[in-house]
């Protein structure tokens, strides 16, 4: 098949999804078309792949670029010059309104989209996306969404009169796997962000507070870069924790900083799913999450961690404390969040999910 993967090319986790199914899809023998407004961040670590940037020329009028007119007149291109069976956007403003409007240009053309996050269950409930927004998911071919959680968000906050998919994310354990951990006398939390408030991340902070006053050799690697994150490490300060954080920005080798790690910490208010969590996981890395949105789909509580109420700051410290003083607990929740992670979201479970839509609508 021929598939256009439209999606951001930065570090969150729709980006990371398509380009990562694009790989997959590309190893599988399709010919994949990757479509963003600049070379997707995991991209870059391959030799051969297709790209296709969605180029915007200034003019004096324009306060706003149309990105969403650009990038559908692009579509509409590729549809004509390279016969794409079909277009996938992965996170829906405004890409797929973009895929929407190029169909219109060719009502042959197949789309479809996967709902991500705050895509739908932030932005899209403005006034400002929601008509336009809802419109288009209802001129799609199909939609999926990445947990059972965003499916009953939509049912319940959209009109939308197509059966959505739940096709959950995958993790590739070639990527994120267990490597042995260094012999080191501190237990490291790491917590991997794009510093937005729905990520809470300063409750990690206020956590380590009561967790460093009993456990002082306990350091937190704070990954990601994002508005709250000046105010993240002000807190740091504050709290006398300046010498147990380190702040290490963006990074593309997450993996590496993973193999450091003895707790995955992600308690956000609201969170889809949580790639970050899952890839944690299937480097044996023990989870502590909250209760919100699709993250308890994917940690499980007392299986792969522990799950905790959002914003229940001593319960955070108290379950970091459980597994700080408990290696054996570590070792069985790690080792069961990689055997889910093998079994439940590996690339060959989730793949093949695409490529039936995929067949499914193409052949409709
Ligand atoms: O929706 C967002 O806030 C951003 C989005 C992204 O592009 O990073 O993240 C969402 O999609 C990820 C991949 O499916 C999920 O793992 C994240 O849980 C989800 N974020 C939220 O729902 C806040």
């Amino acid at each position: 098949m021929k598939i256009g993967i439209i999606n951001y090319p930065t570090f969150g986790g729709s980006g990371i999804v398509g380009t990562e199914l694009g790989l997959k899809l590309m190893e599988r023998g399709h010919e994949v078309h990757f479509i963003s407004y600049q070379l997707p961040e995991r991209l870059k670590l391959e030799e051969k792949f297709i790209f296709h940037e969605v180029n915007i020329l200034s003019y004096p009028l324009f306060k706003y670029k149309p990105y969403t007119i650009v990038l559908a007149s692009l579509l509409s291109k590729l549809q004509k010059e390279e016969q794409i069976d079909v277009f996938h956007a992965h996170y829906a403003i405004p890409h797929s309104i973009s895929q929407h409007l190029a169909k219109l240009t060719d009502p042959n053309m197949k789309i479809i989209s996967t709902l991500h996050g705050s895509d739908i269950h932030l932005l899209g409930l403005d006034d400002a996306y929601k008509p336009i927004l809802e419109n288009s998911l209802n001129n799609h071919d199909a939609l999926t969404t990445v947990s059972k959680f965003m499916t009953k968000f939509i049912d319940e906050h959209y009109s939308i009169e197509k059966d959505i998919q739940v096709i959950y994310n995958f993790v590739d354990p070639e990527k994120f796997s267990h490597i042995k951990k260094p012999e080191k006398d501190e237990i490291v939390l790491s917590h991997v962000s794009n510093f937005r408030q729905v990520k809470r991340s300063p409750d990690i902070i206020k956590a380590l507070a009561q967790v460093v006053e009993k456990h002082p050799n306990v350091r937190l690697e704070m990954i990601g870069q994002g508005p709250e994150l000046e105010y993240c490490r002000d807190l740091a300060i504050t709290m006398g924790l300046k010498d147990n954080i380190t702040f290490r920005g963006s990074l593309l080798n997450v993996p590496r900083v993973l193999c450091f790690t003895d707790i995955f910490l992600i308690p956000s208010a609201i969170e889809s799913f949580g790639l970050a969590a899952l890839e944690a996981m299937s480097c044996k890395i023990p989870v502590i999450s909250s209760n919100a949105g699709g993250l308890p789909e994917v940690n499980v509580h007392e299986k792969t961690g522990f799950v905790i109420e959002t914003g229940d700051v001593d319960g955070l410290a108290e379950s970091i404390l459980t597994l700080v003083n408990d290696e054996e607990l570590r070792k069985k929740f790690g080792k069961e969040g990689s055997r889910i992670a093998r079994e439940k979201f590996h690339p060959d479970v989730i793949v093949p999910q695409y490529e039936n839509l995929y067949k499914k609508i193409i052949e409709k």
